[in-house]
């Protein structure tokens, strides 16, 4: 999965890039920055317990930090703009606005609103779908001038297409104007930035850490609030003694557990488990795939030379203490092609190539 984190400018974006990949605060960059994030997971934890000698291979969130999107000068909007592809390859957006008050970091547009900030960002996003939109409607009547073999499939995704750019100059995302499935796959080409999960950071100041989210924004997935500057403070801390600190601010948990959570629930992600002597092994797949689908995750042959997937919940091979003793209790299913993979689920495909 990648997310890149986007916002206006001095909201925090760059400090909770870093609180989040652990990062140094001497750590400065200019343009695009990118960096691994692993995604913490207890049931890892257990299951390497099993295997103590295997490498441990945590699921993975890319995270990227781009320009902060300005329209206080031509200069700074054009930056933002380079990121653009970029932000198009994501599978969701991280947006960061600004709530703390400080003297000392002069806010955009000299204003603390985080809620007018997130209204000038969808903007911008939906402006962008909008250049694409429009760009398309102009090459199709184009061509639809000419008489050509594929008419009526351009007719059809020039009414589409004027719909989306309707929507869009009214600020709205493009799903409010897709009605089909059928209608998607004409927009298979597009990566849309107003179709992609949103997530909002509502970054406050730190007497606020443990205060309920200020507001929730409707067109996010989840909105969550954290004070970055102390996050990526503790984030430097050894982990023994994190607690702590985290405990003082009174947050459960640090913005980078609460962030991998967060994209993993919006984008509607789960992991299934590999076990082994050489490897212990989380992989991140969308809820709903199927176990030929997960096993082409691991690698293109089994999926091809699929035959069953030896399947245990995380809890029943808990719960029997190791693989012998599930299996002695009967929990290990033999799972077939079209099975839904479950989160937790620790799979052993069987394949034949
Ligand atoms: N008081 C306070 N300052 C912060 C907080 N987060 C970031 N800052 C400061 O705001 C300035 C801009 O932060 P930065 O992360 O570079 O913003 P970006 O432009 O969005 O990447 C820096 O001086 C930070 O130290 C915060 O939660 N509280
Ligand atoms: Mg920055």
């Amino acid at each position: 999965m990648r997310i890149a984190f986007v916002g206006p400018p001095m909201s925090g974006k760059s400090t909770l890039f870093r609180a989040v990949t652990g990062l140094p605060a001497s750590h400065q960059h200019v343009g695009e920055q990118l960096a691994v994030v692993k995604v913490p997971d207890p049931r890892l934890d257990w299951l390497h317990t099993l295997h103590p000698t295997a490498r441990k291979v945590e699921a993975t969130i890319d995270c990227i930090d781009v320009p902060g999107f300005s329209h206080e000068t031509v200069a700074q909007q054009n930056e933002f703009r380079k990121s653009l592809p970029t932000l198009r390859k994501c599978d969701a957006l991280v947006a960061v606005v600004r709530a703390f008050e400080s003297p000392s970091v002069p806010p955009y547009r000299n204003r603390v609103d985080a809620r007018a900030d997130l209204e000038e960002l969808a903007a911008e996003l939906a402006f962008c779908d909008l250049e694409q939109v429009v760009n398309r409607v102009e090459r199709l009547e184009k061509s639809l001038k000419k008489p050509t073999k594929t008419h009526e499939q351009e007719k059809r995704e020039l009414d589409l297409m004027q719909r989306l750019q309707a929507a869009l100059e009214n600020n709205q995302p493009v799903a409010s104007a897709v009605h089909s499935d059928d209608e998607w796959k004409l927009l298979g080409g597009f990566q849309f930035l107003t179709r992609m999960p949103l997530i909002v950071v509502i970054n406050v100041g730190d007497d606020q850490a443990a205060a309920p989210t200020p507001f929730a924004y409707e067109h996010a997935r989840t909105t969550i609030s954290l004070c970055a500057e102390t996050e990526e403070q503790i984030a430097q801390l050894e982990p023994a003694d994190r607690k702590a600190f985290l405990d003082d601010l009174g947050v459960a948990e640090p913005a980078h557990d609460r962030l991998v959570k967060a994209c993993y629930e919006s984008v509607g992600l789960i992991s299934f488990l590999t076990i082994g002597d050489d490897e212990v092994r989380a992989w991140p797949i969308r809820r709903g795939v199927d176990a030929v689908e997960a096993a082409g995750k691991v690698h293109t042959d089994i999926a091809r030379g699929f035959i069953r997937a030896e399947t245990v919940s995380y809890n029943d091979l808990k719960a029997a203490g190791d693989m012998k003793a599930a299996k002695a209790a009967g929990k290990i299913r033999l799972e077939g092609k079209t099975y839904i993979v479950q989160d937790g689920d620790i799979i052993n495909f069987r394949f034949n190539v």
